[in-house]
């Protein structure tokens, strides 16, 4: 083990061995430990483990979250990993919600779980989770300790807190068919640590992918990856409610259709992620690919959907039934209202608005229609941008208001 984590061969335990195996290390064993530190030096980088997929789209699914972070984020990280592992390379990697249907299944499990006995989990001892290499059945699979205390931000990951998302990066690196790296600093580098939320894959991981798969040419699409979760939002969760943000923040790293805070978490809607949005919204029809507009009515527990001329009502409360479309036109737009831009509440006076171009509309909420004598010109805001993307209130808080596709 020494000798495969690239630090100077000593013989003994030296103090740079001491810091390494204080770290938590993965069960996956090292394949590769039984060759010359000669060769080694000849031939650092990355290691596969002769096994791969036989094709190029695969599936991820999920057999159970673990209750100690947000499923949301859960499901981010698990798609921001997947989409980072193939996008260097040809692979697809697409969410699937019938486990029957998955390749690489995920689960968090405690102590003996039905894997061998030499896979045996270990309460908050060293084994964070283990891999199997591609194949059928339990093939790809990635399994998580339950015992951990998983975090999800880097700056958490301390004392014996596991981060997910180095961990799980790292795991999927196996599911596709890699092996350790003597080159600290890859992901595959067996002993685990922290990563940030805007990661990429390091060089030595991106060389073993593509030996395995190939490269990813131009005119192939670019996996979907989840937006970062904006720093001044992560950062400070707590202080929503008395402090308001000293600046706009900078959103510009991308556009986005639509935004909405539910219950302290920022949704965002992007492009055709049916995926996405059937997951967290799941009686919404399938047929809906993109969201136009979205807001929180002000009973807390009513969104409201935007799509084309139509809107739907979803109760995050009961979300059982299905949800179906109705006509902008009963809300009492003029039926050349083909779409709108964006809704929200505005903080100031409570009041609901909607917007499209370079007109506002202001909406009843007792009579659920728009109010006489409107739509109006934003000429009426002074400084306000027209054609707005996006727009949302934040912990009600005030306006948060932007064009995105600045
Ligand atoms: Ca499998
Ligand atoms: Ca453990
Ligand atoms: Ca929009
Ligand atoms: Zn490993
Ligand atoms: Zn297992």
């Amino acid at each position: 083990m020494q000798r495969f984590g690239n630090i100077p061969i000593t013989g003994a335990l030296d103090e740079a061995t001491l810091e390494l195996l204080k770290r938590k290390r993965c069960i996956f064993p090292d394949i590769t430990s039984n060759i010359s530190a000669n060769h080694i030096s000849r031939t650092k980088r990355y290691k596969l483990t002769g096994l791969k997929w036989k094709k190029n789209d695969l599936t991820w699914g999920v057999k159970n979250y673990t209750k100690k972070m947000s499923t949301r984020r859960q499901f981010e990280i698990f798609a921001r990993s997947f989409a980072l592992w193939s996008e260097p390379t040809t692979l697809n990697i697409r969410y699937e919600s019938n486990p029957a249907r998955v390749d690489i299944l995920i689960g968090f499990y405690r102590g003996a779980h039905g894997c061998s006995k030499n896979f045996v989990f270990d309460d908050k001892e060293d084994i964070v989770g283990h891999a199997y290499f591609p194949g059928e059945g339990l093939g790809g699979d990635v399994h998580l300790d339950d015992d951990e205390d998983w975090v999800d931000r880097d700056e958490e990951a301390i004392n014996d807190k596991i981060q997910l998302f180095g961990t799980f990066l790292h795991e999927v690196g196996h599911s596709l068919g890699l092996a350790h790296t003597p080159v600290s600093g890859a992901i595959m580098y067996p002993y685990y640590f922290a990563i940030p939320e805007n990661f990429q894959l390091p060089y030595d991981d991106k060389l073993g992918i593509r030996a395995l798969y190939g490269v990813r040419t131009a005119n192939m699409p670019r996996p979907w990856m989840p937006p970062h979760m904006p720093t001044w939002w992560t950062k400070s969760p707590t202080t929503t409610q008395s402090v308001r943000p000293k600046r706009l923040p900078d959103l510009c790293f991308t556009s986005f259709d639509a935004v909405v805070e539910i219950r302290s978490e920022i949704y965002f809607f992007k492009g055709k992620e049916p995926v996405v949005i059937h997951y967290f919204f799941y009686s919404l029809p399938k047929k809906i690919e993109h969201i136009d507009a979205v807001y929180m009515r002000p009973n807390g527990k009513e969104l409201v959907f935007f799509t084309g001329a139509n809107y739907l009502i979803y109760n995050i409360e009961d979300d059982s039934k299905p949800v179906h479309p109705r006509p902008l036109t009963s809300l009492g737009f003029a039926s050349n209202v083909d779409k709108i831009d964006a809704a929200m509440i505005w903080g100031y006076n409570e009041k609901t608005f909607f917007f499209k171009g370079s007109q506002y509309w202001r909406f009843d909420e007792k009579s659920m229609r728009v109010e006489a004598d409107y739509p109006r010109d934003m000429a009426f805001w002074k400084g306000l941008p027209t054609n707005i993307d996006a727009a949302f209130t934040w912990s009600r808080n005030g306006l948060l208001i932007r064009r995105f596709n600045c």
